[in-house]
């Protein structure tokens, strides 16, 4: 087929199987892709409703070009439009969250699956437990039509008890450690504060698969938009980029084992995820984000050039040395070969992903990515310098001023307690001991621990800089 977007008359909607709150640039480059390739592969249709749970942008311009968009594979070389057609609908829940409710509520539907993000489950980043605290979770506890993913979970599984309709699956897609255990918990919590049986009948009969995603999807840009336009011939006004590789691993555990073909799309069917999860949130959101906050500090735009940079191309090498120790591998993975393959993406220079982009919700992000790693290499003696200089440029960065006093736009759910921690004649130790005593990211035990060394990478972060930090650090 000619590239561009088809005609309607060409191609019909699919019969929706799934809804998915949280429409974003990465569900669209991914689970859509994969969804379509299983539907292709299967002949059955597993149409997406898609649901933004805040702004209307990404509905007002696919509705326009009904509901089918571009996905553009990029590579140094190799540059692959493709048109996808998977998506019904796009619903904005604060415009009519009854709405959202009802086609969550359809029998046909058997999955709702989530990119909410981390802070999207209301949850505390340290524990993985509902914060009852949230302003969210208050007002979904208290009013009828809810705001919060959760709160939608919660208020369609409700209604589907009461109508005889057995629960959807909920598939969590995001970046969290046993995203469908954390997403199961949350759900129960809420479910048990506004009636029991409900709970009770969601943990016997719901299904929350957990799963292992990886595609890197930079934000589309206004100059990606023309691209494509010249690429296709056509208009797309919400086209999304992503790099050629992908990998989703999925927990087979499916309410009445009803879901598409997607090992068919190339997605691992497997038992239990948790392997492949630590590897990928360890090595490599970890890093991800340790670059990001070093590269952003040490001014480079985006991974890729951060990598270009030696220092900071020997300084990935160094956390993947100090990371892999913790990282117990899946079945015939070779943690050396994978990082090889991290570092070689990340290299890819038609993948223009910002720095800034990656430390958004830095909060949200470092327990699972950072955390984990350097409190198990704590536990084993094992020495972990450049994890540590990660984390104080985080608490560089999140205090809001870079290397030559300019502010820095960040932007995390705690972005004014994190500020605020740094006051104007405080010290890098100061700033050090006020973050890490915010309870909701670390506990008291590993604030301990990482208090001296931390103190000390910030020491070095804040005389020497980002570069020289990193430089010297893997001497
Ligand atoms: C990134 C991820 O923005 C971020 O925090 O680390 O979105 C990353 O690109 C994906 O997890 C890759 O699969």
């Amino acid at each position: 087929m000619e590239a561009g977007l088809p005609d309607k008359a060409l191609q019909s909607s699919p019969a929706t199987g799934i809804v998915h709150l949280g429409l974003g640039a990465f569900f669209r480059a991914f689970g859509c892709v994969y969804v379509a390739d299983a539907m292709a592969a299967s002949g059955v249709d597993w149409g997406i409703v898609g649901v933004s749970l805040r702004s209307p942008t990404t509905r007002d311009a696919l509705r326009a070009q009904d509901w089918k968009y571009t996905a553009v594979s990029l590579a140094e070389n190799n540059v692959v439009p493709r048109q996808i057609n998977v998506l019904n609908d796009v619903l904005v829940a604060p415009e009519d969250p009854m709405a959202v409710l009802a086609v969550m509520v359809d029998p046909a539907v058997k999955i709702v699956s989530l990119t909410v993000t981390e802070k999207g489950y209301c949850h505390n980043p340290a524990t993985g437990t509902l914060n009852p605290d949230h302003p969210d979770v208050q007002h979904d506890l208290t009013h009828d039509l809810p705001v919060s993913a959760i709160g939608f979970l919660v208020g369609a599984l409700q209604r589907r008890r009461a109508a005889g309709i057995a629960p959807f699956t909920v598939l969590s897609c995001d970046n969290l450690p046993e995203n469908g255990c954390v997403v199961r918990g949350v759900v129960l919590d809420m479910a048990r504060r506004i009636d029991p049986g409900l709970a009770d009948w969601i943990a016997a009969e719901g299904r929350f698969p957990c799963t292992m995603v990886d595609r890197i999807t930079p934000a589309t840009t206004k100059d990606d938009i023309a691209r494509v336009a010249t690429l296709t011939g056509v208009k797309d006004a919400a086209p999304v980029m992503h790099e050629p590789f992908s990998q989703w691993a999925i927990e087979d555990d499916f309410v009445g084992g009803e879901r598409p073909d997607l090992a068919a799309a190339g997605a691992e069917m497997v038992a239990d995820v948790t392997a492949h999860e630590h590897m990928k949130l360890r090595m490599l959101n970890g890093t991800h984000s340790a670059l990001a906050y070093t590269g952003y500090l040490a001014g480079h735009e985006t991974i890729d050039q951060t990598i270009s940079d030696p220092v900071f191309a020997t300084f990935a090498r160094a956390l993947w040395a100090e990371i892999i120790p913790a990282v117990t591998p899946p079945d015939s993975v070779i943690l050396d070969v994978y990082a090889d393959t991290l570092f070689e993406r990340y290299a890819d220079p038609a993948i223009q992903h910002r720095t800034w982009q990656i430390a958004m919700d830095g909060s949200q992000k470092l327990p699972q990515r950072l955390l984990g790693t350097l409190r198990e290499n704590i536990a084993a003696g094992r020495p972990s310098p450049c994890l540590y200089l990660a984390v104080a440029a985080w608490m560089r960065y999140a205090s809001g001023t870079d290397e030559s006093g300019q502010p820095i736009d960040v932007r995390d759910p705690l972005a004014e307690q994190l500020r605020g921690a740094a006051g104007i004649d405080d010290t890098p130790a100061d700033i050090v001991a006020a973050i890490l005593s915010m309870r909701e990211i670390f506990d008291e035990d590993l604030a301990g621990q990482l208090a001296e060394p931390v103190t000390q990478a910030a020491q070095q972060l804040w005389t020497k800089g980002a570069r020289q930090s990193a430089q010297e650090v893997t001497v």
